[in-house]
């Protein structure tokens, strides 16, 4: 039992408890439990076990109690008996888009839908339209939501399994047998979804070092083990290979495991009009008038090839290799530039700590500064805050400032962009805060003209420091609404508005394909968690991995400005920046 597993079954009986009608406080309880599980410090599984969970916040009496049953016993009744109430296939129902628990147990009761395949059929043959609070309309979307879930059954975020990947390769690292280790494929990319992960190492003994791959806690099920290669199914379902090969191969192998295929395929045919065959075991003259380069490094096969060594978020053959051949690839962003970041929420709205949680572990990231901006009026579902409970926030970020010897909180808003592209505060309110971030959050069905105009028409707007979640995307689960993201960049140029490269991992919105171009235009870029709790904070990680894949170097990051700069920055009017 680990810490995600035992937050896994406070999250399911959530969900159970919800379709059996319960009181919704108690299902907040457990899901509540599940964050603070995931979030909180220390070896919850060991303290779950000796039942020192007294006194966390968030854990109450009921909660405590299922929490040490878990850990000890590596189970629960309480779960196991609520389980037998219906089948396993139900939690599937709830990964559907736009399916809450109310609607799910409105077609279990009435239709007695308890799997996807009964929903297909119950929706194909009319009866979904038919229940009350349903229509036609509904069961489309239903049906919608059920096909994009199919188009991206074998997904991950990349943003989400950090921490799976590293407890990988430090159990690798450790193997007496194994010289060098590597994650490669996508996941090196940082793509912002993954198909399986590909691990690599160096050794002389791959059968004996695949077989020990295949007993790593994180496996559920053997796909395929032998001399040079193991297959596996993680816990967590991903398909994930580890590839053995010796020492003097391995940077060969790494090369062309990380890809991307189009960027191997580019270099491949760049070695042979340079002479040379490259794949995955070697780089070989295809005569033998050249000599054999020495190759102990992936950055040797580069060098070897006339080229500057080409990060591996860039291999995506958008024009690396031709800038590398000519010495002109950017110096990338790294995480240590970060001084600070924008874009968090707090328990004011939706998020789940407090403020002086969040400054406490940003202030553990060893960052200078935060910003706090927490939803506006108009998204009252998520708590979003009125004048007056904004105004007063800002005084609290003020007195609360004060005590934290030099650490900067920049008081901001997530200030929803409405229909017509007018902002939800006065421009009166705006202007007593340090900054705002700009984000639709309805209405996303307008059309691509309509959409773009909005959005620009808020960008004009004098208060508005940042654009937030460009499309509103969520990876693997809902399209981002149609807009003209060229038009949206010249725009954010011309006004001189940042825009977010939220690095929530279901968002990573604007996509890293546009980075380079709003770059070249002079916008910048802020690295935003749009953190929603404590743990979150620290998605800047992957963020800064998704801003290099769109080539942004260190000035292009607004971010990676001290406290005393971004002060400047955020005083000067915004024409002027
Ligand atoms: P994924 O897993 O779908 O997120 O994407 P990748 O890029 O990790 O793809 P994967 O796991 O199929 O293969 C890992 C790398 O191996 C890939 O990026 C490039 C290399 N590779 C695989 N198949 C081919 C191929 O047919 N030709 C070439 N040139 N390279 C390949
Ligand atoms: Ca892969
Ligand atoms: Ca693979
Ligand atoms: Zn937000």
């Amino acid at each position: 039992m680990n810490r995600e597993e035992m937050a896994d079954v406070l999250e399911k009986i959530a969900l159970l408890l919800e379709l059996k009608g319960e009181n919704p406080f108690k299902v907040r309880a457990y899901r509540q439990g599940a964050e603070t599980v995931l979030a909180m410090e220390g070896d919850v599984v060991e303290l779950a076990k000796n039942d020192e969970l007294k006194g966390i916040k968030g854990i109450g009496d009921a909660l405590r109690d299922k929490l040490g049953e878990l850990a000890k016993m590596g189970s629960l009744g309480f779960y196991e008996n609520l389980k037998k109430e219906f089948p396993e296939t139900v939690f599937a129902l709830f990964e559907i888009q736009g399916l809450g628990p109310k609607k799910i147990k409105a077609m279990y009761d009435a239709l007695g839908v308890d799997s996807l395949e009964k929903l297909k059929a119950a929706c194909e043959e009319g009866k979904v339209a038919g229940l009350p609070g349903f229509g036609a309309k509904t069961q489309a979307k239903i049906l919608e939501g059920m096909a994009a879930n199919e188009k991206f059954a074998d997904r991950y975020l990349y943003g989400s399994i950090g921490n799976l990947v590293e407890g990988i390769l430090e159990t690798l690292r450790l193997h007496p047998e194994v010289s060098r280790v590597a994650v490669a494929g996508s996941y090196r990319r940082a793509k912002e979804t993954l198909g399986d992960l590909d691990f690599l190492v160096a050794t002389k003994e791959g059968a004996l070092v695949c077989e020990d791959f295949t007993t790593l806690p994180q496996v559920d099920a053997v796909i395929a083990c032998g001399d040079t290669k193991a297959s596996v199914r993680l816990k967590n379902g991903m398909h994930c290979d580890l590839r053995a090969v010796k020492n003097s191969e391995f940077p060969f192998a790494l090369q062309y495991f990380t890809g991307s295929k189009e960027h191997n395929v580019a270099l491949r045919s760049l070695a042979l009009k340079k002479g040379w065959s490259l794949n995955e075991y070697g780089l070989n003259p295809v005569d033998d008038s050249t000599e054999r380069p020495e190759v102990f490094e992936e950055k040797d096969i580069y060098r070897a090839l006339g080229l500057q060594y080409i990060e591996p978020e860039l291999r995506e053959n958008r024009g690396e290799i031709e800038a590398a051949a000519e010495n002109k690839l950017p110096r990338l962003v790294e995480l240590m530039h970060l001084r600070g970041t924008f874009h968090n929420h707090t328990t004011e709205s939706d998020g789940h700590d407090t403020l002086e949680g969040m400054v406490e572990e940003a202030m553990e990231l060893g960052l200078q500064y935060l910003g706090i901006s927490d939803h506006s009026k108009s998204t009252a579902f998520a708590g979003g805050l009125d004048e007056e409970r904004l105004l007063k926030q800002v005084a609290t970020i003020r007195e609360l400032e004060k005590t934290l010897g030099g650490f900067r909180i920049f008081a901001g808003n997530e200030v929803d962009i409405l229909m017509d592209g007018s902002l939800d505060f006065a421009d009166e309110i705006m202007a007593q805060l340090d900054f705002v971030v700009a984000s639709v959050h309805n209405f996303g069905s307008l059309d691509e003209a309509a959409m773009t105009a909005r959005i620009c028409r808020a960008m004009e707007n004098e208060h508005v420091t940042m654009l937030g979640h460009l499309t509103g995307r969520l990876l693997l689960k809902r399209e981002g609404y149609v807009v003209d993201h060229a038009r949206i960049i010249d725009c954010a140029a011309a006004t001189r508005t940042v825009i977010e490269l939220n690095c929530s991992p279901m968002r990573f919105d604007m996509d890293w394909r546009w980075w380079k171009r709003a770059r070249d235009k002079g916008v910048l870029c802020s690295i935003n968690p749009d953190a929603h709790s404590r743990a979150r904070l620290h998605h800047i990680k992957p963020g800064v991995a998704v801003a290099r894949k769109g080539w942004l170097r260190r000035e292009d990051v607004l971010n990676t400005r001290s406290a005393a700069e971004i002060e400047t920055f955020l005083k000067t009017p915004k024409w002027e920046r």
